[in-house]
């Protein structure tokens, strides 16, 4: 039986908050549709209509070693792929469904290569499972918020025996916690309405997976959405609490913390363009200057992120998507020692950029310069060991000017006379503390 344990838990967290940066995969049926992962539903699709997809799946491009390399290469240290999203498809060989990429012309097991990909990278391993699945006969279906039949009395939810449901899912879920080797980070997905708890058999289902896995990282969303913090803010966790905050397309405006003020584990799943599956039409994409920042905000929040890309019907991440990883990833090869292992500054943000922290490092994020010398707000003058450059480890004077006169408890730094930062995004000063 699984029970909260403050020691067990931060042991098991120690990796995931140290990490900081993951990638999100939504790759499965919908990505031919390519109108997004909610296709069905929204367009209220039957599932004959929906089996065309099903019938002509054929990743040819389908690599994951690809995927892991370009995760890694933009500096993140864990990958999510959705095993199954809410449409029901199975990317991996249940026993329990027919509705499975091994049924299609691909014929494969795509977990079992992703999971070796990533695993071949020293990433860590984490699969996405949907708790709603349209594809079941004993899901609700009229009268359901979200099930593309929803609107048809024709699918009246007479017979449908939400026991024989329950049983099933929890079995998808005892193969992928038994038949893919050490998983890292499973990602339920989602609740809702009175769909919640121990409508989904959750302390039953959790001690199942605990069991399984003991290392595994479960998100909330067993009691939650993507807004709710769940029942770990609370200070009384259910057993099926899960292990972070999950919230959706948005970086919490302070943080997140418990009902004692402590910090908790949080991680903002954010999309490149509007939407996580792949959108043919999509190209409102977030440029990588932005992005880049927002990881530092969510860093500065005591948070991770969690940047989701949706491969193509081949199997292709979108150029645009790979183009946004790369320049993540040069950022990341100079300045990831400011994002991994780093935290709360417990100092106020300064006006040019924020703060991250890691032990008696500090790292000051100058998302624009100062025009003048910097302030480093919240450090006590004659506490400053060393200021360098994080990009190339050159030094930084501390200012030395009238300035202290005016401004005698906060400290200078002299990035000299050029008005343009070395890095128009981020420059990062790493300055060490005394103590
Ligand atoms: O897997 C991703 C989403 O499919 C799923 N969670 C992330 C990680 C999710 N996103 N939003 N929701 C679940 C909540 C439902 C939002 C909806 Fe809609 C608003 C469903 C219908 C209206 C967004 C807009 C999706 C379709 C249209």
């Amino acid at each position: 039986m699984y029970q909260f344990n403050r020691e067990e838990y931060n042991k098991r967290m120690e990796w995931y908050v140290d990490a900081r940066f993951g990638m999100f995969i939504h790759w499965g049926l919908y990505s031919i549709p390519a109108r997004g992962e909610w296709v069905r539903s929204v367009e209220e699709i039957p599932k004959e209509d929906y089996m065309k997809y099903f019938y002509e799946f054929d990743p040819k491009d389908y690599d994951p070693k690809k995927w892991a390399r370009a995760a890694k290469e933009a500096g993140m240290k864990y990958v999510v792929l959705t095993a199954k999203h809410h449409d029901g498809f199975c990317l991996f060989d249940s026993k329990y469904t027919e509705f499975k990429s091994t049924n299609t012309k691909c014929g494969r097991d795509l977990v079992a290569e992703y999971v070796e990909a990533v695993r071949a990278e020293g990433l860590k391993v984490g699969l996405y499972f949907s708790l709603i699945d349209w594809y079941h006969d004993d899901f609700p279906h009229y009268g359901d918020r979200q099930h593309p039949m929803r609107n048809n009395p024709a699918y009246t939810n007479e017979n449908r025996n939400w026991d024989n449901y329950v049983t099933f899912m929890h079995n998808q879920v005892r193969e992928i916690c038994t038949n893919y080797g050490q998983i890292d980070v499973l990602w339920f997905d989602f609740s809702y309405d009175d769909m919640m708890g121990e409508k989904w058999g959750a302390t039953k289902l959790v001690n199942m997976v605990r069991e399984l896995q003991p290392q595994v990282i479960i998100d909330n969303r067993l009691e939650a959405s993507g807004q709710g913090y769940g029942s770990l803010a609370t200070g009384n966790p259910t057993p099926y609490h899960g292990d972070f905050v999950s919230p959706e397309q948005i970086i919490p405006p302070h943080g997140i913390r418990d009902v004692n003020g402590d910090p908790l584990n949080w991680e903002a799943c954010i999309t490149m363009n509007n939407n996580w599956g792949y959108c043919a039409r999509d190209k409102f994409f977030k440029p990588s200057s932005m992005i880049i920042k927002k990881l530092v905000e969510c860093v500065s929040k005591g948070g991770n992120m969690l940047l989701n890309v949706g491969p193509d019907a081949y199997g292709n991440i979108p150029p645009e998507s790979m183009q946004i990883l790369s320049e993540i990833g040069a950022w990341m090869k100079k300045n990831s020692k400011s994002v991994y292992g780093c935290g709360l500054a417990g100092i106020e943000k300064p006006d040019y950029g924020r703060v991250t922290r890691n032990g008696n490092l500090l790292y000051y994020h100058m998302f624009e310069n100062t025009m003048g010398p910097v302030p480093l707000t919240g450090i006590k003058p004659g506490t400053i060991k060393k200021i360098r450059l994080l990009c190339d480890g050159s030094e930084v004077p501390i200012s030395d000017s009238w300035v202290h006169t005016d401004y005698p408890d906060i400290v200078f730094a002299n990035l000299g006379p050029d008005p343009v930062l070395p890095d128009a995004v981020d420059t990062v000063l790493e300055v060490e503390l005394t103590e």
